[in-house]
């Protein structure tokens, strides 16, 4: 790995804690598909206990940063340039179902940017991981994205608003136009790791809207590093809000990304 900064190290340490617990847990939500109560409360309780380590280890590191995460409060910090943007489970629901495809997201922000990045599937055993400068890796391999070109030859994914969300309309338009022209779109449930598939050329671009800051942070920063171009799909909707708290985010391969962008919907 090209830079590794005390801090990197502390995340990942975090991660791995915090990974264990959920691949533990996970074991036990297989268990509880056949129960008619289902796996909901335990999986609360795992998401609990692995934002529980995350905080722990971040925290006594760096008691002096914020904290922004998923099943907490938010925290300002002593130091008002940095916080953890943090989700302990990001894809939630294919934890709940037994789906083995579920992730860690830990973020440094500094001063409104990004600067180090991990994102851990404990049941892949794949720790992506960037830093500002130094390039992206997986399991210390250096990730690079993909370099198709043809629309035809390219597959993205998305996640395809469920429940009353009023995003689903335009989401169903943007799949009815993408799906004839390209080899593919998937929905795997976790945007962290739609992000980090992006990074390592698994997926040519990646699109949602309305996710939420620490399901994107650490994926933007792995893309980024590894060659992806990473904006806000909707820039005119609530001005004054940055892609993050807006939550409409498009990724791509450089070589495909105008022809991608140009079939999703804006504002
Ligand atoms: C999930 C996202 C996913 C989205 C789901 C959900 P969670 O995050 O990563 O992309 O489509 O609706 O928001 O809730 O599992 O942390």
């Amino acid at each position: 790995m090209a830079i590794q900064t005390p801090a990197l190290n502390v995340m990942v340490a975090a991660a791995r804690k915090a990974g264990r617990s959920l691949a533990r847990d996970f074991g036990e939500v297989e268990n509880l598909q056949v129960s008619v109560k289902g796996a909901g409360d335990f999986v609360s309780a795992a998401d609990l206990r692995a934002e529980k380590i995350i905080r722990e280890e971040l925290m006594h590191a760096r008691p002096a940063y914020g904290w922004l995460g998923e099943e907490s409060e938010e925290v300002k910090g002593k130091d008002p340039t940095r916080r953890w943007i943090v989700d302990p489970l990001d894809g939630t629901t294919n934890f709940l179902h037994g789906l083995p495809h579920f992730a860690i997201s830990i973020a440094l922000e500094h001063k409104g940017e990004v600067v180090s990045a991990v994102i851990l599937d404990p049941a892949k055993e794949e720790m992506f991981v960037a830093e500002k400068g130094g390039g992206a890796f997986v399991n210390d391999r250096r990730l690079r994205v993909s370099a198709r070109k043809e629309m035809s030859e390219a597959v993205f994914a998305t996640g395809v608003p469920f429940g009353s969300k009023r995003t689903l309309p335009i989401t169903l338009k943007e799949l009815a136009r993408l799906m004839p022209q390209c080899a593919g779109v998937r929905r795997f449930g976790s945007a962290a790791l739609d992000l980090a598939y992006v990074a390592a050329g698994r997926y040519d671009g990646f699109w949602e809207r309305e996710i939420q800051p620490w399901d994107m942070a650490a994926g933007i920063l792995i893309a980024k590093e590894a060659g992806a171009l990473v904006t806000d799909l909707s820039p005119g909707k609530a001005p004054g809000l940055d892609m993050m708290e807006r939550g409409d985010i498009v990724a791509a391969n450089p070589n495909i990304f105008e022809k991608f962008r140009s079939e999703l919907g804006g504002d």
